[in-house]
């Protein structure tokens, strides 16, 4: 039986992931952190069976410590502070975790399990500005992030590399563009929108107050890309590569359908509020998965309109069993 070990593992993707392994008979484990809250901890992954201890990205002692404990046969990084908005607004502790945070536990790795496979969350806010000509980014395009998230996770990606050559290291980078789900947290634009809509369908609420409704963005599912997570680690030689749908949305597109599924317009009911506006904007997102797709044989299995139904779906039961 091998073993995961997962950073991150009450998060969004972390409880997928968990859930995949269990599935392919992993025994999985990873670290939480300490919440005054008990019950904020592990809501996502409060039925699984699986084995966590304490710890932070930020306190080397606690991954060592749990890296001895476990001994994982696979490691999967997917902890962060993943706002980009907020990364403006906490810059030194976006840095301190995400860049810092990987030093740390790849110097954890490097000591403790070095025979383990290493997966880092990289992600596709690492372009920033930069687009091909013809209009996708891929593994081979430049990067030039926008933001303090944008800036650690270059770091991150860069220091994984490093580790790689120097060490000899099995670490990979998953560069994912953005993925949702109905666990997604409600400060992200889809799982906003779509409990803002529904809100507004059920008379709970009178406006939904968003930034920038005109950049684009490539959304996959969390479901689907937890897989590309596990399948890079199938491989015998570390690699980077790019996961993503390869279909591009603006957030008023995404308005518009969501809306009109609840038989709404969105012009009715969304307004700009500059708060959610950010210092500077990434206009426009569109992956390239062709190496993954060809390589791997890795394939999305949920469609835009697919994935939105879902969260729909979701936030009508939950206030429909209220
Ligand atoms: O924003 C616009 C916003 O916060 C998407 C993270 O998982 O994916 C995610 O980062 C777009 C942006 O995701 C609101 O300006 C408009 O253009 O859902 P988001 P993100 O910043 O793309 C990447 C790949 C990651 O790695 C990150 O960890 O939507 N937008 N109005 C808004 N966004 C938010 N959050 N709230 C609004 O009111």
């Amino acid at each position: 039986m091998k073993t995961a070990f997962i950073t991150g593992i009450a998060g969004q993707d972390g409880s997928y992931l968990a859930e995949h392994l269990l599935e392919q008979g992993y025994r999985v484990t990873g670290i939480i952190r300490r919440n005054s809250t008990v019950e904020h901890q592990k809501n996502r992954i409060a039925d699984l069976d699986i084995e966590v201890e304490y710890g932070d990205l930020t306190d080397q002692s606690s991954l060592e410590r749990a890296l001895r404990i476990y001994k994982p046969d696979e490691i999967y990084n997917l902890a962060a502070q993943s706002h980009v908005r907020i990364s403006s607004d906490i810059p030194q502790f976006t840095v301190q975790t995400n860049a810092v945070g990987v030093v740390n536990i790849l110097e954890a790795y490097k000591n403790v399990v070095p025979e383990a496979k290493f997966y880092q969350a990289s992600s596709s806010e690492m372009f920033g500005s930069s687009v091909d000509a013809d209009g996708y980014q891929r593994e081979t395009t430049p990067m030039r992030p926008v933001s303090p998230y944008g800036c650690s996770k270059v770091f991150a990606y860069n220091i994984v590399h490093h580790y790689r050559n120097a060490y000899k290291l099995h670490a990979n980078n998953g560069i994912l563009f953005n993925h949702e789900s109905p666990r997604r947290g409600s400060n992200f634009v889809t799982n906003k929108v779509v409990k803002g809509a529904v809100e507004i369908k059920l008379g709970l609420a009178n406006k939904l107050e968003l930034g920038n409704m005109d950049s684009y963005r490539d959304w996959g599912h969390s479901y689907d890309y937890v897989r590309a997570m596990h399948l890079i680690l199938q491989q015998d030689r570390p690699n980077d590569y790019v996961v993503a749908t390869g279909i591009t949305r603006s957030v008023r597109d995404m308005c518009d359908y969501v809306f009109s599924k609840l038989e709404l317009d969105y012009k009715d009911w969304v307004v700009q509020n500059p708060k959610y506006l950010r210092p500077e904007e990434l206009p426009y997102l569109r992956g390239d998965n062709t190496k993954i797709t060809t390589e791997l044989g890795w394939n999305p299995t949920y469609t835009f309109e697919a994935l939105m139904d879902e969260m729909i779906e979701h936030w009508m039961q939950v206030y429909q069993s209220q």
